[in-house]
């Protein structure tokens, strides 16, 4: 990771405790919130119908009372939807419920509450050692149309003088929509949005644009004391603002590159601290849709990264669900796929960010329908209840343990493709102190594993921490597993479990310390037949794919 600014070092010496560097996010993992929709300052649960696309009632307030219900899973990170005041009124696409159409940037939402609510929240994060990462926009600003004026370039005249401090036409680029996304200048001049509802781009190669924004972002941090920012549309500006703009801001960035490939992202690596890791996105959700799906282009998208980005992979968020996308639970109904796709930002080199609702198995498809209101949910916190968010807890409490553990260098370690050849359902990653064993066969398939080095010690008990099965490896390290219903595993040494005191499984972690465990795995006097287990699954994986 980078060495942390000059500015970041000072404002750690006069922003609060908190002043959080690249390497200091490094080791959270994040909670992603659409705040409209995430809770009501007063705990009630009012109706909100997403195909309204209307502000339903969620508040910075309602998210203060509802952080034991983050912190219990195990995120020490929230991003929060974007902040500051948005067009008002109904458009064309609703309201601004979302954040992202900013018509004045120097005041807040006030659908979300007051500045003393923001800096309470910030306070109440801070207090329990959690980070705030604010979603921020620098892209473009919205006005409704100015119905007494003509359209330019097929882009309706707006009405600027509802916009602060961007008032006037001279403030934009010239109106064109975005037509040709592998002309870069298009990409960065002209603008989002559509006839219905334009997103006035920016002049951002304007030098007094510049100044005003990076003398916003650099106050904006310090009045709320905000921990890192999540960059909306960061490939739409020109790569050489974002250095400036990030050393204004002196805390963490990652930024949205909405983008399949890596030659693409790779660059703004270089300009800001990491990336959202859309390739990775791309490549997992379509190699776990079905047993169909391309396994192995996970690994080589990931291989990509890790060769080409600053920092290899470690500078990015690795997610398999956002506000943009269809959640991944819409595209199946075999939870075994959900469970395995939810395994990889866990077992990834980046930060792992999780979307509100995936604990709850919400399953809205693409935009507005992925942007539940969770107080429907009831805020089910019962394990034995909601499956994922019994996983989820799991995956952050393996990874942190995973992250401190005496003797491994877990997020110094890039994360390795160690599948045997010739094995396209099966994927398994290596992370010492963690092995994750995938499939995409589905909840009808039996998988049995075998690797003859598992990276987690010779003769070693191990533990799968998603359902606390207990195995050994052999004495070259080798490893035979089985799986039923097509979940996944993920393995972690015992001795692991045990030196970081974790509540992982602790009542098996437990009686083997004692000398009383008793392997459910496979002891070598039964590899014959596992072998005969392994051949049993290929023929029923065939017979599978015909069908
Ligand atoms: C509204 C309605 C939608 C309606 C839409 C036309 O208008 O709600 O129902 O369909 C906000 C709101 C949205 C709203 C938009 C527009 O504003 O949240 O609800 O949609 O008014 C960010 C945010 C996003 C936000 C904005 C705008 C930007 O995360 O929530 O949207 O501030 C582009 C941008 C990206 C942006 C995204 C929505 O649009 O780059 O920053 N997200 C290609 C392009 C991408 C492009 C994408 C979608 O199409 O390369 O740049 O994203 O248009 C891969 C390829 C990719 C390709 C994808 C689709 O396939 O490799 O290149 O992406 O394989
Ligand atoms: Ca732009």
């Amino acid at each position: 990771m980078k060495a942390p600014h000059l500015s970041l070092v000072l404002s750690a010496l006069t922003a609060g405790a908190f002043a959080a560097s690249a390497a200091d996010w490094q080791k959270r993992s994040i909670y992603q919130v659409v705040v409209d929709r995430f809770a009501t300052s007063d705990g009630s649960s009012p109706p909100c119908f997403t195909g309204d696309r209307r502000y339903c009632g969620g508040t910075w307030d309602g998210l203060i009372n509802k952080l034991d219900y983050i912190e219990n899973m195990g995120f020490d990170a929230v991003w929060i939807s974007p902040i500051v005041a948005n067009v008002a009124g109904n458009t064309s696409y609703g309201e601004a419920y979302h954040g992202y159409w900013p018509s004045d940037i120097n005041n807040l939402n006030p659908h979300f509450g007051t500045p003393d609510d923001l800096k309470n929240l910030v306070t109440a994060l801070h207090g329990r050692g959690m980070y705030l990462m604010v979603d921020v926009v620098v892209n473009h600003m919205v006005a409704l149309p100015d119905n007494t004026s003509a359209s330019t370039a097929g882009v309706p005249a707006l009405d600027y003088s509802t916009i602060t401090p961007f008032g006037t036409s001279t403030d934009y680029h010239a109106p064109c929509f975005i037509q040709d996304y592998n002309n870069q200048t298009d990409v960065e001049q002209c603008w989002l949005g559509d006839v219905n509802l334009p997103l006035a781009d920016l002049n951002t190669e304007n030098q007094t644009t510049v100044d005003i924004m990076y003398q916003w972002i650099g106050d904006l941090v310090k009045t709320y004391d905000i921990d890192g920012l999540r960059i909306d549309t960061a490939k739409h500006i020109r790569k050489d603002f974002w250095p400036g703009f990030a050393s204004a801001a002196g805390v963490f960035t990652i930024a949205e590159i909405l983008e399949g490939s890596t030659d693409y992202t790779a660059p703004y690596t270089q300009v800001l601290d990491s990336i959202l890791d859309y390739p990775t996105y791309f490549a997992l959700t379509d190699g776990f849709k079905s047993a169909s799906g391309n396994l192995s282009n996970i690994a080589n998208i990931i291989t990509q990264a890790q060769k080409s980005y600053k920092g290899g992979a470690f500078s990015t968020g690795a997610f398999l669900d956002n506000h943009d996308q269809p959640r991944f639970a819409s595209t199946t109904s075999d939870q075994s796929l959900v469970r395995n796709a939810m395994v990889l930002p866990y077992i990834h080199d980046g930060i792992p960010i999780v979307y509100y609702g995936q604990e709850q198995g919400f399953q809205g498809a693409s935009d507005p329908d992925n942007r539940e209101a969770l107080w429907l949910s009831d805020y089910v916190d019962d394990p034995a209840q909601r499956p994922l968010l019994d996983q989820l807890g799991r995956l952050n409490a393996a990874r942190k343990a995973a992250i401190s553990a005496p003797g491994y260098s877990f997020l110094e370690s890039p994360m390795k493709f160690v599948s045997p050849p010739g094995e396209a359902p099966t994927i398994a990653i290596s992370k010492p102190p963690l092995l994750a064993l995938l499939t995409n066969l589905g909840n009808q398939s039996t998988v049995v594993y075998g690797l003859p080095d598992a990276g987690l010690g010779n003769n070693t008990a191990v533990i799968d921490i998603l359902n606390c099965a207990q195995w050994r490896t052999g004495e070259t390290g080798e490893i035979h597993v089985k799986r039923e219903h097509g979940m996944p595993q993920v393995l972690m040494p015992a001795s692991v479990l045990s030196a970081m005191n974790s509540t992982l499984c602790r009542d098996v972690v437990t009686k083997l310390a004692a000398g009383q465990g008793t392997d459910s795995g496979a002891p070598r006097e039964n590899r014959q037949s596992l072998v005969a287990i392994m051949f049993a699954f290929v023929v029923t994986g065939l017979s599978m794919m015909l069908v």
